[in-house]
Order: C-alpha cells, then sequence, then structure tokens
C-alpha cells in the first residue's frame, strides 16, 4: 500500500476564473453537470433550512435558498448500504439485492445504474468518499472510496491504481480535496457527474481538530419523547439503539479510560493513533478536562442519560459543522469557476437518524427520524423561482430516474423510481400517493426488528415480523410523534382495512409480494433461507 502525506491543497490556488457556461454547438441548451453530496447519517433536525433551530448550515441552506428544498423525502430501507444500492440502481433493495451491510452481502457491479448510463453518454463521472457496497465501484472514471465504514482521521482509500492511507488527513476535508482535485483534471469540453460522499457524520463523531471545542457552551433542548416507555410498540422496546443504555462512554463519547474492558474503546484508541501529534494535542486539549470532570461528577440514572445526551449532540454538531464548510467550499469552486448555472447541485444524506427522540441515536426504524431524509438540490438554469419547498412525497429510488431525465438520457423502464424533474421545475402535482418501506438487517447491530410498511401523507402502517409479529398503524396529523400504536383501535378500523389493501397493492407494484420469506441471513442460524 502506497502512504501519500496529504498536503491540504487551497481551493483558490486552484481554481482560475472561468467562462461562464457556454451554448451547445448545436444551440441546445448544455446538458448539466451534476454534484451528488451525500453524508452519512445526517439527519434533517440538524440542518438549518428545515428549521429546528439546532444548529446552522449555511452552506447547505445555501444550496436550498437557491434551489428547493424537499419536505418529504424518504429512504426505503434506512440503513448505508442499501440506501447507496437503491440511489445507484434507482431500484428497492429486494430488487437491487443489496438488503443489509451483512458480511454476506456484496452490491453485483454489473447492473445498470445512473452513473453508468451517464458515462455511456459522454459524461465523466467521479465517486469520492464513502462507497460501502462490498465490491469495487463500476460506472466511474475514478473513485477514492473509504474502506468499509472509513476512518475520520488519515484515511485509507481505495483507488483505481490501488490502496493509499492519506496520513494526517481529515476525512471530511479529503473528500472535497479530492473532489476539487478531480475537477481540476476533468474534460472540460464533456459534462460531468461527480458523487461526492462523506464519511460524516457517522458514530463515533470524531471532530476535525479545528471544532473540538465548538458548542462546548451550548445546552441542547432534551427531545418531548427522550424519556418514552414505548408502550403498544414491541419492536421499539426491543432495540438497542438507546442514549442511556447502549451508547459507550469510550468509543462514542470519548471519555478516554472509563471503559477499559470495552471492546469499543479499543476502536476509540485506534482512531486516536490515526492523528498526527497536533491533532492529538487538539483532542486532548479539550476531551481530557472532560473527562476528569466527568469522573469527579459520578453521574448516575437521568441526570447521567442527559450528560450523554448533550455530549452526542455537541460532538455530531462539531462533524456537521466541518461537513457545512466542505459543501461551502464547493459552492464557492463552482461559482468562481462559472459551473453553478448550469450545475445540479444536491445535499442529502444516505438516511435520517435520532437526535434523540424516543431516547435514541442510529436510524433503522420506519419511523420518522429516520425515514425520512434531508435533500436540497440547486440547478439555477432550470429551476425557477428560487427557495421552493416541494411537499410531495418523494423517495430515494427517485433519485437515479431524476438525474437521468436531466441529462436528457432514457430512464429504463425497470427502474422503481418516478422522475421528480417535473415537480423541482415547476408543476404542481403529486409522483405517488404512498412509499413503500422494507428493512431487513436483524439481528445485527441494534437489534431492530424485520419490518416492511406503507406510509402515506396521513398514516403509516407497519408490521415487524421474523421473531415477532406486531402490527402499527399511526396518525400522523394526530400523532406525529407515533407514539400511540392505533392498530387495534375500532375507530380507526375502516383506516386500517385501507391501509393494507394499499400496501398490498405497493408489494404488488414492486414485486415484493412474499416479504417475509425475505431471504436475509442470519449469523445465530448460520443458514440463509430459500429464496436468497
Ligand atoms: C456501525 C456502527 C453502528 C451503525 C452501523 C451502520 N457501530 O456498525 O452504530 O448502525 O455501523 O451504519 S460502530 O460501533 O462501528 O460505530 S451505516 O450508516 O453504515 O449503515
Ligand atoms: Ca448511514
Amino acid at each position: 500500500m502506497e502512504t501519500t502525506k496529504f498536503f491540504l491543497t487551497s481551493v483558490s490556488v486552484l481554481s482560475a476564473a472561468a467562462p461562464a457556461a457556454a451554448k451547445a454547438p448545436s444551440g441546445r441548451p448544455e446538458r448539466p453537470n451534476i454534484v451528488y453530496i451525500m453524508s452519512d447519517d445526517h439527519s434533517m433536525q440538524t440542518i438549518g433550512a428545515y428549521g429546528y433551530g439546532l444548529n446552522s448550515t449555511p452552506n447547505i441552506d445555501r444550496i436550498a435558498r437557491e434551489g428547493l428544498l424537499l419536505r418529504n423525502n424518504f429512504v426505503s430501507n434506512s440503513i448505508s448500504g442499501p440506501c447507496r444500492a437503491v440511489v445507484l440502481t434507482g431500484k428497492f433493495s429486494h430488487r437491487n439485492g443489496f438488503r443489509d451491510n451483512g458480511p454476506k452481502t456484496v452490491f453485483d457491479g454489473s447492473q445498470t445504474t445512473f452513473p453508468k448510463l451517464l458515462q455511456q453518454a459522454g459524461y465523466q463521472t467521479a465517486m469520492i468518499g464513502k462507497w460501502h457496497l462490498g465490491s469495487t465501484p463500476t460506472g466511474f472514471d475514478y473513485y477514492s472510496v473509504h474502506v468499509g465504514q472509513g476512518t475520520y482521521y488519515s484515511p485509507v482509500m481505495i483507488e483505481p491504481d490501488g490502496r493509499k492511507c492519506y496520513e494526517g488527513a481529515y476525512a471530511t476535508d479529503l473528500t472535497l480535496d479530492k473532489s476539487i482535485e478531480w475537477l481540476e483534471h476533468r474534460d472540460t469540453s464533456r459534462p460531468f457527474c461527480l458523487m461526492m460522499h462523506f464519511k460524516a457524520p457517522h458514530r463515533n463523531w470524531m471532530p476535525a481538530p479545528e471544532k473540538m471545542a465548538m458548542y462546548e457552551d451550548t445546552t441542547f433542548p432534551l427531545p418531548a419523547t427522550f424519556y418514552d416507555d414505548y408502550a403498544g410498540r414491541q419492536a421499539a422496546a426491543a432495540q438497542k439503539m438507546s442514549i442511556a443504555e447502549d451508547m459507550r462512554l469510550e468509543w462514542d463519547l470519548k471519555m478516554l479510560g472509563m471503559e477499559p474492558s470495552d471492546m469499543k474503546g479499543e476502536k476509540l484508541r485506534s482512531e486516536l493513533d490515526r492523528m498526527t501529534p497536533e491533532q492529538r494535542a487538539a483532542f486532548d486539549r479539550v476531551y481530557l478536562p472532560l473527562r476528569d470532570e466527568f469522573e469527579r461528577l459520578g453521574l448516575q440514572g437521568k441526570e447521567l442519560a442527559e450528560w450523554k445526551y448533550q455530549r452526542y449532540m455537541r460532538d455530531y454538531l462539531k462533524v456537521i459543522s466541518s461537513v457545512d464548510d466542505k459543501v461551502g467550499e464547493m459552492i464557492d469552486y463552482l461559482k468562481k469557476n462559472g459551473l453553478w448555472e448550469n450545475t445540479i447541485v444536491i445535499y442529502t444524506s444516505d438516511q435520517g437518524f435520532y437526535m434523540g427522540e424516543h431516547g435514541w441515536f442510529d436510524k433503522r426504524f420506519m419511523y420518522e427520524e429516520s425515514f425520512h431524509t434531508p435533500f436540497v438540490m440547486s440547478y439555477p438554469a432550470a429551476i425557477r423561482r428560487p427557495g421552493r419547498e416541494i411537499e410531495a412525497l418523494t423517495q430515494n429510488i427517485d433519485i437515479a430516474p431524476t438525474l437521468l431525465d436531466f441529462a436528457g438520457v432514457t430512464i429504463p423502464a425497470d427502474m422503481q423510481g418516478e422522475s421528480m424533474k417535473p415537480l423541482m421545475t415547476g408543476e404542481k402535482r403529486k409522483i405517488r400517493d404512498g412509499l413503500y418501506y422494507h428493512y431487513y438487517e436483524y439481528p445485527l447491530p441494534h437489534a431492530v426488528k424485520r419490518h416492511y410498511g406503507i406510509r402515506n401523507s396521513r398514516y403509516k402502517l407497519i408490521h415487524f415480523y421474523y421473531d415477532i409479529d406486531a402490527w402499527e398503524l399511526y396518525d400522523l396529523k394526530r400523532d406525529p410523534a407515533e407514539l400511540h400504536n392505533l392498530i387495534d383501535d375500532p375507530a380507526y378500523s375502516r383506516v386500517k382495512a385501507k391501509m393494507m389493501k394499499q400496501l398490498k397493492a405497493l408489494q404488488e407494484k414492486y414485486g415484493d409480494t412474499n416479504p417475509t420469506n425475505d431471504g436475509y441471513y442470519d449469523p445465530r442460524e448460520k443458514k440463509v433461507s430459500s429464496n436468497h
């Protein structure tokens, strides 16, 4: 493996003033460039433009202000690899074959993806950052991807000519710098599609040196459902993603030496070992006094749970702040180089995340916080009336068809999503009545039971299965926090019957007609069920 000392290249040095986007020789407008920015586990609740007031993200907000924001955008299986496979293929997990992050699952890179189709249509394509699909990226002229989840410090990247360790680099900075470097060396006569996938803000929320002290004086409001008792919700009661119970003092909260026998403590130490002495000193300056104070306080019970929540929020938001800075540098680069008008810039996340709602971190459930995912986009050449919010139900299966549509490339008939282009360019209409969801990864981490379900603009119906058989029904208008399971409420029997029917119709439409026979590998049984 080659080791590279990585020196951050300043964007302003690289950028020379470039002419504004020209018309193609045919006189037709140029095909748009695409910068698809996706982070890992970035919740809607922590993007300024969504209005929760927890933090500010001025640069991500610029994309929404100069373009649009999707209010009701969802995933189809709230977990990293599966979401990434859905984005590339425009197909649900049961169709693209990548159902889970489990050790046996590898993305079949021979299938059709939107970057491949763009490449065939003359686009230059690149994939930089978190890939997390097991197989070597296909459909890209260039790639530089993390090994698995990657590390925050001194990441090892897989590139066409082998693995390289970028010693001293911070992952978020590296993703931006590699992206700009690729743009600088591209063929300017052809359009490009760049997928820029931040590792951040994935667990263990390791901040950049200059952000270590940020938010240390801020106290965040405890979510109203932090002490949820999960009454009437068996699967919610069985999870292992509680801030109070499952968040680790060393790995997650960086209290060095507080859990000497915990395997995950090892993981923190190995991440710290990847730092330069200066980076390590910046960490120690902030986290060692916090550890000493924590030891002195000896917190228990609710006090300890709330202390963990504050630490979690601070670290998570420090990491987000770096992401937002780098999004800003990309916007500035595009503007300085005359590319902004004719480039589709998307900022989204692989899925949503819990910021203490129901007492949780992590994702996986079809409940709103992890089912929802943020999505803002700008494309001044085609999106009139900047700053628009779109209320229609959209889903990550729609991304591939939408980008192909904008690029003027035929959308394959077997892609399962819909093009959002009409919505985005001003037509007021809905593209679907209901969203379908199917999550498989049980019993792997966090013990979230397998489930599938449907959500429309008012109600949600979920079936948890495998080693449980539990149905849940929510009225999102009356109970947006999803605390009251109405499945046995006689007042909702007609709603229930209607939702059951709609669910069946969606399963037929999308070809997931035998959902409990899901073929997912169970490491405890060491066998795979028949239709895998
Ligand atoms: C790791 C994390 C989990 C997380 C999964 C999946 N544990 O296993 O908390 O849910 O990744 O995340 S950790 O101790 O290794 O941090 S995903 O976003 O890649 O799907
Ligand atoms: Ca993720």
